[in-house]
């Protein structure tokens, strides 16, 4: 396996924040103003840089002069003599301000021959550093000033958070990072917190560039020493939320929701039993003693066989607001998972349909969970599909602050041995207008810009693991770029992130940066192409952990998960008329929309309706041909990424060459199985041949 290519000595991968990135920054003469631990940082990142290219760091006793001189008297003061002057306004918080979007802003303006960052806090000068540092030798080059560089800049989703499903243990089944392709935890070993925790310092810094301000650091699945984390464990959490802080980010830790029993030998969890709010309220005590800025709890409840409230006949407001009370005073947030379905369905009951679950349950809780509540939504009603329509939960709950969440780990995008470059994705998902084209899209409800106006914002679930390329796939640490990117600011161009990342990564060569973009821009619809048709989703292995195709492997499972092909067509029917009614939880125009087969978007057509493979698409081609053609296309698309991927031989890192190039043969080799899999197995069930003679076998 490439994973063995690891050795011990080799130090991680920069990923976007090697040494030369900070090369036009660490040539100038620069000074920080302000203090706290954040500030800290940025003097630290900028103490290194000029330490390394010549610049200087300009001492700051001038600090609030500087900063005067610099507003007032442009370049005849204090600023004079500094190319860049990075300050947070008198008053802009810092500790206080971690993880409040109060001190996240930044302006940046040109005062003389002076670029001036001008921070509300800490965070804010962080972000601004780093925004320079993107722009590059162009951010000193007043003649031609970037559009983007100068103005005010504030992150448009308060909440950016990345979710570890990190086991503190190795389980058997999942290994240590579930769902992890990229090795082992950066944070657990054996139990406890890992000794070295360089690892861990690194990735503060590399999320603190991107602007991402919250983590939770364990598995929403608690299972074991993890459930202690709360109370044994607390010491160890505490030295994470200190290797967080300086970046801007505050730490959370995910918590079963038996806790009250499990950890504390009651007898119930009983939301509503007053020793169960009692022993919850003290253990919120005992964390916000130790980590004043603790973020707060994530609960997966009823879920896959997590505990929840149902047990006690509690609907999910009693056990959410019970636990929020809990934090409340301490100012902590309870991210509460809206991922609850039944998992144990009958696959002969056609009625039934999982998609539906989520809005179910929560759409009537609407107005009853308490302001630190954060309702944490997958982006799908199913489960981070390639595809799948948008959840019809994110714009059901006016009264609810709703955050939208991602999967940056590769479940089921090709786990990190696939290129597949998901900024592409959000950018669709997040630009969705859930009332029509041009209304409130996804990203402004989950920022409060939707009705009802409760803000929340985006998590998602990382991708990284102890590896020296961090995310297994070296050319998978753009999704995690993105992700904060997006969440910084869900407008941006999706190709124009990934040309972002390239540069920064890879350097200024503008061949490079035009090869990697060939090779990954379409990557995400390459592999749309050779999986999944159509919106049918789940065609994956059981065996093999949802890696590689297998188009029966849930058919007749309990999972919920189906597509109903037969000899004669494909697809779940999802419509009122004569489906499950699941279009009935959209808002106009969407629930008529997906209703008609006439105005369904191709992409969606075997998500929503059942369909002869005769059925002709909008595209005019027949979805029998659809499935053939896509299949083969996909194939030939990862053919070309292969011979793309060859032009940058001696033009990149050898070791990031050969682990691309050792990943690119897997890829080529899986979506040859995927494109023969999926191809047989619909010719043969329908018996249509492919119109244009391919082999299929
Ligand atoms: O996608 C599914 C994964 C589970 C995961 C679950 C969830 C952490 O297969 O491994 O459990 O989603 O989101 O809770």
């Amino acid at each position: 396996m490439t994973g063995d290519t690891r050795t011990e000595a080799v130090m991680p991968h920069p990923a976007w924040l090697p040494e030369a990135a900070f090369a036009p920054l660490g040539r100038r003469r620069v000074a920080v103003v302000g203090t706290g631990p954040v500030v800290g940082t940025v003097r630290a990142e900028v103490a290194a840089a000029v330490a390394r290219h010549g610049g200087r760091l300009v001492d700051a006793v001038d600090a609030s002069h500087g900063g005067n001189a610099a507003h007032e008297t442009g370049g005849q003061g204090g600023a004079d003599d500094v190319d860049l002057l990075l300050t947070v306004t008198p008053g802009g918080g810092d500790g206080a301000g971690v993880g409040t979007s109060a001190a996240e802003g930044f302006e940046v303006r040109r005062v003389g021959s002076t670029l001036v960052v001008d921070a509300d806090g800490g965070p804010g000068l962080l972000y601004g550093l780093h925004h320079v540092v993107r722009h590059g030798e162009a951010a000193f080059a007043p003649e031609a000033p970037s559009a983007t560089l100068l103005g005010r800049h504030e992150p448009a989703e308060p909440i950016r958070m990345l979710d570890h499903w990190d086991n503190l243990t190795v389980h058997p089944v999942m290994g240590q990072v579930e769902r992890g392709y990229a090795g082992g935890s950066i944070f657990w070993s054996e139990g406890r917190l890992v000794e070295d925790l360089s690892r861990a310092r690194e990735y503060a810094r590399l999320l603190g560039s991107i602007g991402v301000n919250r983590v939770a650091v364990n598995n929403v699945n608690v299972g074991g020493v993890a459930a202690r984390l709360l109370t044994d464990g607390l010491a160890d959490v505490a030295r994470l939320a200190e290797v967080f802080r300086p970046h801007g980010i505050r730490t959370h830790i995910s918590v079963s929701f038996a806790a009250p029993m499990t950890v504390g030998g009651l007898p119930t969890s009983d939301p509503l039993d007053p020793d169960v709010e009692r022993w919850w309220a003290q253990a919120a005590e005992r964390v916000w003693a130790r980590i004043p800025d603790f973020g707060g709890f994530v609960v997966k409840a009823d879920s896959e066989g997590q505990p929840g409230p149902f047990a006690y006949g509690r609907d999910h407001a009693d056990g959410a607001n019970m636990l929020a009370r809990a934090a409340a005073p301490h100012g902590g947030t309870i991210f509460w998972r809206a991922f609850v379905y039944n998992h144990k369905q009958d696959w002969r009951d056609r009625s039934t349909d999982r998609a539906r679950a989520a809005y179910d349950h929560f759409a009537p809780l609407d107005g009853r969970f308490d302001e630190n509540v954060v309702l944490q939504v997958k982006y799908g009603p199913l489960d981070f599909q390639t595809r799948e329509a948008i959840s019809p939960v994110i714009g059901a709950m006016p009264q609810t602050r709703v955050a939208v969440e991602l999967q940056v780990t590769q479940e089921y995008t090709g786990q990190q041995k696939h290129v597949c470059y998901l900024g592409t994705q959000w950018s669709e998902i997040l630009g969705f207008g859930l009332w029509g084209p041009g209304g409130p899209t996804l990203a402004d409800v989950a920022a409060g810009r939707g009705p009802g106006e409760r803000a929340a914002g985006l998590v998602a679930v990382s991708n990284v693991g102890d590896d020296e390329f961090w995310t297994g796939h070296p050319l998978a640490q753009a999704n995690l770029y993105a992700f904060g990117r997006l969440a910084w600011d869900p407008t941006l161009d999706a190709p124009a992130v990934l040309d972002e990342w390239a540069r920064l990564t890879f350097g200024e060569d503008p061949t490079v940066v035009a090869t990697l973009h060939d090779l990954m821009d379409g990557s995400w619809r390459t592999y749309e192409d050779y999986t999944a048709p159509l919106g049918v989703g789940f065609m994956v292995s059981p065996a093999r952990m949802h890696y590689g195709p297998d188009v029966d492997g849930y058919e007749y499972s309990p999972w919920g998960t189906y597509h109903f092909a037969d000899r004669d067509g494909v697809g779940v029917d999802r419509t009122r008329a004569t489906g499950t009614g699941y279009t009935g939880q959209y808002p106009e125009p969407w629930r008529d929309v997906y209703e008609s087969l006439e105005t369904c978007p191709d992409e969606l057509t075997l998500f929503f309706h059942h369909v002869p493979y005769t059925h002709v698409l909008h595209d005019g081609v027949t979805v029998i041909q659809h499935i053939y053609d896509t299949h083969f296309r996909g194939l030939e698309r990862v053919e070309e990424m292969v011979r793309t991927w060859e032009k940058l031989e001696g033009h990149v890192d050898g070791r990031v060459f050969t682990r691309v190039a050792e990943r690119l043969a897997e890829q080529l080799r899986s979506a040859r199985e995927w494109r023969d899999q999926i191809n047989t197995y619909f010719w043969r069930k329908s018996g249509i041949p492919d119109a244009h003679g391919r082999t299929i076998y």
